[in-house]
């Protein structure tokens, strides 16, 4: 059941410290936490609000192909990582328009600016989906996941498909406690728009089921979170149809999980409901390896959420 993100939503309200953070919202936290799902009681969408399982699919497909560009996503009609390709676009020489600076708060207070913001923001989709050239340049986020996990960059030049290897290792050797995909690459760290919150995940075989723990350096637990406990237990999916195994159990270890001053409202809402029977998740194509899947061959069945709770997302 979703009662350990709950727990963890009511945890941090209660006995969390203030805090400010980068973004200048504020939050409140706590350092170190875990949460265990047992994937065979079914699929870990939460029900407690209605939860885009296909903006965490076409995001999951775009780090399985080891993409980093944005035009993916918004071909996919997932706007979850515009703002921080639009940071840098903004911030370019190139850029002419209004001033632009701090626009993930000043949208929220201001709304002539939001106004503004929301006609630059248009045009930049529309530029990343229409050419080529812009796209190249200023839709890439750098060597976020999906480069770490396929083309993680070696000092002598060559590349290591950690994804691959590790889908590999869990075939040929189930028992090594060596199954790591890592994506925080300190050499790149300081060039990525936003360095990697999903640092690290380790698979595990067990009486031919496959688990996957992820340790998570920061959380944003109304938003992200939900996202993030989604993705892994979708990958874990994918990788045990793979490698023959079935699904274990997903668990989720934090550093700083937090919730946004402006999100405590939705919290307290989304807490005062009862979870309902969770999801199903499906396999279309069974037979196809993870590099060969497209984004028609993965669907949710079965899920009944209550409604959405929106929330501003901290830049
Ligand atoms: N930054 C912050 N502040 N929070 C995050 O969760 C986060 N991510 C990614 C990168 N930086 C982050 C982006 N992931 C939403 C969900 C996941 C995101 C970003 C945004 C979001 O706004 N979700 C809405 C629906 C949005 C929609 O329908 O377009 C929701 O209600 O769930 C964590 O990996």
């Amino acid at each position: 059941s979703e009662q350990a993100y709950l727990d963890l939503c009511r945890h941090v309200l209660h006995n969390g410290k203030d805090k400010e953070d980068r973004t200048g919202t504020g939050t409140r936290s706590i350092f170190g936490h875990q949460m265990r799902f047992d994937l065979e009681e079914g699929f870990p969408l939460i029900t407690t609000k209605r939860v885009p399982f296909r903006l965490i699919w076409s995001e999951l497909l775009w780090f399985i192909k080891g993409d980093t560009n944005i035009r993916f996503l918004l071909e996919h009609n997932n706007n979850i990582w515009n703002e921080w390709a639009f940071e840098t676009w903004v911030e370019s020489e190139e850029y002419d328009g209004p001033d632009m600076k701090d626009f993930g708060l000043r949208r929220l207070s201001d709304e002539a600016f939001a106004e503004d913001y929301k006609i630059q923001m248009d045009n930049f989709k529309r530029n990343i989906l229409e050419d080529q050239e812009f796209a190249e340049k200023y839709g890439d986020l750098g060597n976020v996941y999906g480069k770490q996990w396929r083309e993680w960059m070696t000092a002598r030049g060559e590349t290591i498909d950690q994804l691959k290897d590790v889908i590999e290792a869990i075939k040929h050797n189930p028992d090594s406690r060596r199954h790591i995909v890592t994506a925080w690459n300190p050499e790149d760290v300081p060039g990525m728009a936003l360095p990697p919150c999903h640092t690290m995940f380790q698979f595990y075989v067990q009486d031919g089921k496959l688990s996957c723990q992820l340790y998570q350096r920061s959380g944003d637990i109304f938003l992200g979170v939900p996202f993030n406990i989604a993705s892994y237990a979708l990958l874990t999916h994918l990788v045990a149809n793979e490698c023959g195994l079935e699904p274990g159990e997903f668990i989720h270890t934090f550093g700083d999980a937090h919730i946004y001053h402006n999100h405590f409202s939705q919290v307290e809402e989304q807490l005062a409901r009862l979870p309902k029977r969770l999801p199903q998740v499906s396999l279309r194509a069974p037979h196809k390896t993870i590099f060969e899947l497209s984004y028609e061959d993965v669907t949710i069945e079965d899920y009944d959420p209550h409604p959405g709770i929106k929330a501003p997302v901290a830049v």
